[in-house]
Formats: structure tokens, C-alpha cells, sequence
């Protein structure tokens, strides 16, 4: 379809990908870990023995809660158990290659020691520097730091959803100059700092701030060069969010894929993208009493290879408890994607989409770096084979395990562009992965 010409001064400012290290780096990721932590972890979706049917990070919003009582958690939040080299350690042998801190979320308590509100870790128990500690501990492992920070804030005398009146305009201004205050002492504190991660951009008193926001957007980014903000922080000025009045994306990858994959490549427009995911349903915070279906470390896995065949990056959420454990439902999951990473991870970290046709059977993606095309087998079909069919100007030399080399795998050639590889049965254990070299690679 043709494009509209709206004529925007605070649309996107740059069609296409980014193309500097930066975000290539950010490409190359593959595997991401979210955190999901405050004082939601205290109550962890129950009060007075009663379940909050939400998601736990959320609990504050119920009525059932009486909402002084949880603007006064934070004078328990004690996390005795909290080890950010510990967390950094687990997201490391996950293969992560980086990580979302939720600096502040919807109710607005700070895990930094911000001086711009008495709402901060600082006046907890536990009073260090949460955000700060594991900055260090992750960018020590080698994982790159994004900071989530969420717009909405009930704990903000001036923040509202909606500005009803021209009365609510002066405590409006002053929690956009807060807002921003904290974003500059955030990059200020933490020039590790890779990229933001913002949340809570839809109401609508913050969409009308398309000036206002992209301003701040560009002043954030003169603070750290090749910064990266994804496409869920501003609106246009037509109140446009994600893409523009003209359809293009503002903002360095959309944003929008949360607890939802792409049906196909096409849908995608060619942007980068990230998809955040929960191991259980609908829950980000810790919620003691996880319901309904949670996902197994297969699911996860087969997420994650469906995403970046997609040229995407795959983000997996934990919500940690009260005390900064992590929960062993997801040091389980943990452990198994490592494991399976430590074996087949170069088919992920600097992967994307292959351009192949896609096949029942599972996944292809294609380095980046090497050139090398890896096919990832969910589905064994009782045939024993793969059907994998060729672009026009390609012939397959040859299929092999990626453990193996040396075992090439038979090739029968059944059409033009078409190949069935037939796997050895010794070689169909849970998400195999075969490299396919092209004649006239290497
Ligand atoms: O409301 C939040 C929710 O609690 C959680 O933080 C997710 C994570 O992407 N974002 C919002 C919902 O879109």
C-alpha cells in the first residue's frame, strides 16, 4: 500500500533500521531477561487471604486493597536474600545477553535512590541501591543493562490519565518536569546504560505530550550515544502510538509484541522487534499462587527460536519474591534454556531470519556473522525427514548436526527446489539443530 504524507513534526524520525554498532548489537542479542520487582513482591497477589485475579504487579489497583496500606509496603521491603551477582550469575548461563531492571513501574516506588521523591528504596529497610547494584553485577557478566520505567506513576500527586481541566494542567507540568528529572538521574547515575525500556505510555494525557516527550527523547539520547528506545515511549501529535500518522515507526524496534509472537515475517514491516514473555499467564511481579498454564521450558525454548527466525529478540520475564529470591519454578526454566543454549546457542546469539520458506517440522535462522543457515527441529515428522525447499538460486551441499560435522545427513532431492533431509534417529532428541551449507559456501 502506498504510504499517507501526513506532514509531522513529531512522527518518526528515521525510516528503516537503525544501522550502527549499537543496534546491531541490539539485533544480536537474541535472548533477553526481564525482571519485574518492587513491593508487589510483598504481597504477591494476595491480601487478607484473598487472590488478586490480576497480574500481582497490579495488586495496588484493587479494590480489594486498601491502597494506603500498600503505599506503606515499602517500610517492609527488607529483600535479605537479594544477590545481584547471583541473578546476573543465573541470567548468564541462561544465555541472556541482556536485561530489563524495572527501575520504577506503575506505583511509582523507585529501586534507585531518586532525589526527586521520598518513594524510593533509599527509605526502605533495606536502603541500598538496588538498581545500581545490579547494573554492576550484570554488566560485569557481560550483559548489557536496559532500564524500565514506566510513565504512569500513582504515587505522583500530579500525575493523572487524563487532564480533565485546565485546573490540572499546572500539577500535570510538574509531573512531566519529575518525569523527566528522573530519566536524566537515571543515565546520570548509570551510563552503562544500553537503552530504556519504557511502559505505561497509553493514557491519554501523556499521549497529548507528543512534543514535549520527543524533545525528552532526543535530550536522552544526546546523554549516551546510540541509546535505544523502542517504539512504546511516544505519540505522534495526531496521538498516534508506535507508528506514525504515516504508518512508520517511531522509536529504534517495535514494541508492541508483549506476550505475542508474529504469525509470519511479512506482518513486521522489515522493523526490528522484541517480544516480552511471561513464564506463566498474565503475571509480571511475583505472584505466590501461579494458575492456570505455565509454561514448560520447551515452550519457552521454541518461543525463543520462533522469534529470532523472525529477526526478532526474545525477552523472558521473572518476578522475583519479597526477599529477592527467584523463584525454582523459574531457576528451572533458567537452567534448562541453558542448557539447551550452551549446546545449540549458535544457532540464537547473532541469528535471524534465514530467508526460507517455512516448514511444519520447526525453524531456520541464519548467522549474521558466519553466514551459516541452522535448521531447529520441533517437530520430528514420522517420516524421519525435513522437507526444506531453496531459494531459486541456491543447492544444498550439505546438512549436519551441529555437533557433528563430520555426520552428514542423506539428501534426496524431491522437486527442483526442493530437499528431503532424512535425520538418523539418533539425531531427533528434543529441538535438534542441523547446520545446511549451501554449494559455493565456505
Ligand atoms: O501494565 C504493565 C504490566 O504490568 C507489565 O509491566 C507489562 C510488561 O510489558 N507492561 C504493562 C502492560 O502492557
Amino acid at each position: 500500500p502506498k504510504r499517507a504524507s501526513v506532514a509531522l513534526e513529531h512522527g518518526a524520525h528515521r525510516l528503516g533500521r537503525r544501522t550502527d554498532a549499537m543496534m546491531e548489537t541490539w539485533r544480536n542479542y537474541g535472548l533477553g531477561q526481564f525482571i519485574h520487582w518492587g513491593v508487589y513482591a510483598i504481597p504477591g497477589g494476595q491480601w487478607n487471604g484473598k487472590a488478586y485475579p490480576g497480574a500481582a504487579e497490579w495488586i495496588r489497583a484493587w479494590n480489594e486493597m486498601p491502597r494506603d496500606e500498600y503505599d506503606q509496603l515499602y517500610k517492609q521491603f527488607n529483600p535479605k536474600d537479594f544477590d545481584a551477582k547471583k541473578w546476573a550469575r543465573q541470567a548468564k548461563e541462561m544465555g541472556a545477553k541482556y536485561m530489563l531492571i524495572t527501575t520504577k513501574h506503575h506505583d511509582g516506588f523507585c529501586l534507585w535512590p531518586s532525589k526527586y521523591t521520598d518513594y524510593t528504596i533509599e527509605n526502605s529497610p533495606y536502603k541500598k541501591d538496588i538498581v545500581g547494584d545490579l547494573v554492576k553485577a550484570y554488566t560485569a557478566e557481560g550483559i548489557d543493562v536496559y532500564l524500565y520505567f514506566s510513565i504512569i506513576d500513582w504515587n505522583h500527586p500530579g500525575y493523572r490519565s487524563k487532564i480533565k481541566s485546565d485546573d490540572e494542567r499546572p500539577a500535570y507540568e510538574e509531573f512531566k518536569q519529575f518525569t523527566r528529572n528522573q530519566l536524566v538521574e537515571l543515565l546520570d547515575m548509570y551510563p552503562e546504560t544500553k537503552g530504556l525500556w519504557f511502559d505505561g505510555t497509553w493514557d491519554k494525557a501523556w499521549v497529548e505530550q507528543a512534543e514535549f516527550a520527543d524533545e525528552l527523547g532526543k535530550e536522552l539520547r544526546s546523554m549516551i550515544p546510540g541509546l535505544i528506545i523502542g517504539s512504546r515511549f511516544r505519540a505522534d501529535e495526531k496521538g498516534n502510538r508506535h507508528f506514525d500518522a504515516n504508518g512508520d515507526m517511531m522509536g529504534d524496534y517495535e514494541q508492541g509484541w508483549e506476550r505475542k509472537i508474529p504469525a509470519n515475517i511479512d506482518v513486521l514491516n522489515g522493523n526490528d522487534w522484541d517480544c516480552v514473555m511471561t513464564i506463566p499467564e498474565n503475571q509480571w511481579g511475583y505472584n505466590s499462587n501461579w494458575k492456570g498454564h505455565v509454561k514448560s521450558s520447551n515452550e519457552l525454548l521454541e518461543m525463543l527460536i520462533r522469534c529470532v527466525s523472525m529477526d526478532g529478540n526474545f525477552v523472558l520475564n521473572f518476578g522475583p519474591d519479597g526477599l529477592g529470591n527467584i523463584r525454582p519454578e523459574e531457576t528451572e526454566r533458567a537452567a534448562d534454556i541453558g542448557k539447551w543454549m550452551k549446546k545449540n546457542g549458535e544457532a540464537i546469539h547473532d541469528c535471524g531470519y534465514a530467508g526460507l520458506d517455512e516448514q511444519n517440522w520447526g525453524y531456520f535462522t541464519k548467522s549474521r556473522t558466519s553466514g551459516k543457515t541452522y535448521l531447529l527441529v520441533t517437530n520430528v515428522p514420522v517420516t524421519g525427514g525435513l522437507t526444506v525447499k531453496v531459494p531459486k538460486d541456491k543447492e544444498i551441499a550439505k546438512v549436519y548436526p551441529l555437533a557433528s560435522p563430520n555426520q552428514s545427513l542423506k539428501l534426496e532431492k524431491t522437486g527442483k527446489y526442493d530437499y528431503f533431509v532424512r535425520l538418523n534417529e539418533k539425531n531427533t532428541d528434543s529441538i535438534a539443530v542441523f547446520v545446511l551449507e549451501y554449494k559455493g559456501d565456505g
